[in-house]
């Protein structure tokens, strides 16, 4: 109702309740309940007894009202769960694609202004103040769980491309999941997913990108590797507006996986990626790695090729250190 209400307002100046009332087929009091609740969400709407209402401005705030007002994909983010602040979407997001008493419908979206708990691999930490986009996709894709690197790689590209789309800044990915601009990491992906031998039941897609981060909020730890693209443009960017780029580019890089034509989307890795053609050390848990990244798989795993010759398919690790690129 909120977002019907919303429409009306945004087409005119002022609109009368008795109108509104009309044209959305409940009471005048009915209106004013959710004019009140839109007003302490944070919209600015004036009210005049003989006029009625008139939206002054909406809320800095990743409402999804707002951020499907604009929104031209066909399913990602249709349905989005929004929260002022969360634990972490990715848990909230792993929630709901367990919940036997709700059907969660393919490309959901979970969404936070903050986290208080936001995670990244191996159990590390993901810092998320406000500002950020801290946002988690549930997806369902029939794919084999040995290909899971593929969903991570195509998100990556789908960010880059948002991000390069939006800002217009250069954004590289370090395998398998940063998102670098300067060198720096700007944004984490979080892939983590439920399966059955060769059956997946969800895969949860997480996604924090820095957006309007000052740089000071960084951690110590953090300041010298992180970067906001607020710090690289030199001012706000709109949250809602690349949250929208970003969900249409995931959704033409989702339907692409799904259509099998993972080749493309490799290709495009390939051209953003910074780590292919470079010496690196990689942690793959118990062991270190050390070679030439040569290559990306059909799986979606790194190709490293070590001093003596051999080939080591890597399907997740870190990467500890990176040598200049060789001939
Ligand atoms: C990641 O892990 O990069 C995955 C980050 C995913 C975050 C999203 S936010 C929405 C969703 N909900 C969640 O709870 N998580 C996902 P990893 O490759 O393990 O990198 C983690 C490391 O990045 C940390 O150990 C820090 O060194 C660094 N780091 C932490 N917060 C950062 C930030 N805001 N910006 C840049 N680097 C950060």
């Amino acid at each position: 109702m909120k977002k019907s209400i919303l429409k009306y307002l945004e087409r005119q100046e002022y609109i009368s309740g008795e109108i509104l009332a009309k044209k959305l087929g409940i009471s005048r009091v009915a209106i004013w309940k959710q004019i009140q609740k839109l007003k302490n969400m944070g919209y600015k709407i004036l009210s005049n007894q003989n006029l009625g209402y008139c939206l002054v401005s909406s809320p800095d705030l990743l409402l999804p009202e707002e951020i499907q007002k604009e929104l031209s994909t066909i399913y990602v983010g249709q349905k989005i769960y929004y929260f002022y602040d969360l634990e972490s979407t990715n848990i909230t997001a792993k929630e709901k694609a367990l919940s036997t008493k709700e059907k969660i419908d393919e490309c959901t979206v979970i969404i936070a202004e903050k986290q208080t708990g936001g995670k990244g691999r191996l159990g590390r930490k993901w810092l998320s103040p406000k500002g950020g986009i801290w946002l988690s996709i549930i997806l369902y894709p029939q794919i084999s769980p040995s290909y899971i690197p593929r969903i991570t790689l195509m998100t990556a590209v789908a960010v880059v491309k948002a991000i390069e789309k939006y800002t217009q800044i250069e954004a590289k990915i370090k395998w398998p999941n940063d998102i670098l601009v300067n060198g720096k990491k700007a944004c984490g992906i979080l892939t983590e997913m439920s399966a059955e031998l060769d059956l997946i039941n969800w895969v949860v897609v997480g996604i924090g990108i820095n957006a309007n981060i000052n740089q000071g909020e960084f951690t110590d730890d953090l300041r010298d590797t992180s970067i906001s693209l607020k710090e690289v443009l030199g001012k706000e960017i709109s949250r809602i507006s690349l949250v929208r780029t970003l969900l249409k580019e995931f959704e033409k890089d989702y339907e692409a996986l799904k259509r099998r034509e993972f080749p493309s989307i490799l290709k495009e890795w390939k051209l953003f990626s910074n780590t292919l053609g470079k010496t690196i050390k990689v942690n793959i848990g118990e062991q270190i790695v050390t070679g030439k990244a040569i290559d990306i798989n059909e799986k979606g795993a790194l190709i490293v090729k070590k001093q003596d010759g051999e080939l080591v398919e890597i399907i997740s690790g870190t990467i500890l250190k990176v040598n200049k690129r060789e001939k």
